[in-house]
């Protein structure tokens, strides 16, 4: 896959007031405002020409940079690759039951825009689907096909600040994990609704999961309610990472 830093470019000025403003649906992005107070980034304290701006301006120099220098792009295949039943279950605790009618991604942290997304709001923006292996350190692999939004998209949204090196992911069986920045933004990490071309089922993680080509099956959070950019990492790193299990974890 060919990872297009100009995509923005190629968005005509409706397809962004759409996207961005996800005109139409009745929509709105919220935040929070420095003060704490929940807003819409498309209160009036914003111009709608500033929220377009700010939502397709390229990340800043420093993460752009640390991008450039890693991301390679790792293997994907063709649909007639994919191994329908390979994917073990493998969730260590009681399933979350999430109602994805009222679910809401909080994104936040050191990020410009803080923001909530609900699903339909997370479906408005660009869709990637990528055949990849997923590989669990219990000795299983499978090839599936994974379809959502990049992390990337989500981040040229919020803004990360120069300071965001690490992106923390809660979800909502209590798992927790986090990823260096460049891993999180690479463009084959995707926050997935769709698996094999059908809605994810919860089993897998619906509403939304962490699915990348680059990273080991323990790093890729099902049922993320929350993303935090943020400087320094906490003491509980992850779930398995705090048993002993590597946290970088790359493939
Ligand atoms: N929230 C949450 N995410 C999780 C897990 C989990 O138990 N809870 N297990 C991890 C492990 S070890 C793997 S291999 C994959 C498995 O994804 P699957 O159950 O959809 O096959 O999810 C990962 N993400
Ligand atoms: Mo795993």
């Amino acid at each position: 896959m060919q990872f297009d830093r100009t995509i923005h470019r190629r968005f005509s000025r409706r397809q962004l007031l759409q996207y961005t403003g996800l005109a139409g649906m009745g929509l709105a992005l919220g935040g929070c405002s420095p003060s704490g107070k929940f807003t819409s980034i498309f209160s009036p304290l914003h111009s709608q020409t500033d929220n377009v701006r700010n939502a397709f301006e390229p990340l800043n120099q420093r993460i752009e940079e640390l991008l450039f220098k890693s991301q390679t792009p790792a293997p994907e295949y063709p649909i007639s690759a994919i191994e329908p039943n390979a994917l073990l279950v493998n969730t260590y605790d009681a399933t979350p039951q999430i109602d994805p009618a009222t679910y809401k991604l909080i994104v936040d942290g050191e990020v410009s825009h803080p923001l909530q997304l609900s699903m339909p709001e997370l479906q408005a923006m660009p869709f990637i689907a990528m055949v990849i292996r997923h590989i669990c350190v219990e000795g299983w692999s499978a090839i599936v096909q994974w379809g959502g939004v990049r992390l990337y998209d989500l981040a040229r949204l919020v803004q990360p600040k120069p300071q965001a090196r690490y992106v923390y992911f809660e979800s909502g069986d209590k798992y927790y994990e986090s990823w260096d920045i460049a891993s999180a933004l690479h463009p084959q990490t995707l926050l997935a609704y769709q698996k094999n071309g059908q809605a994810l089922s919860v089993e897998n993680g619906a509403p939304l999961r962490l699915a990348s080509p680059i990273k080991l099956g323990y790093k890729q959070s099902k049922w993320v309610t929350r993303i935090t950019f943020t400087n320094e990492l906490p003491s509980r790193k992850g779930y398995w990472v705090d048993e002993g299990y590597e946290w970088f974890a790359g493939l």
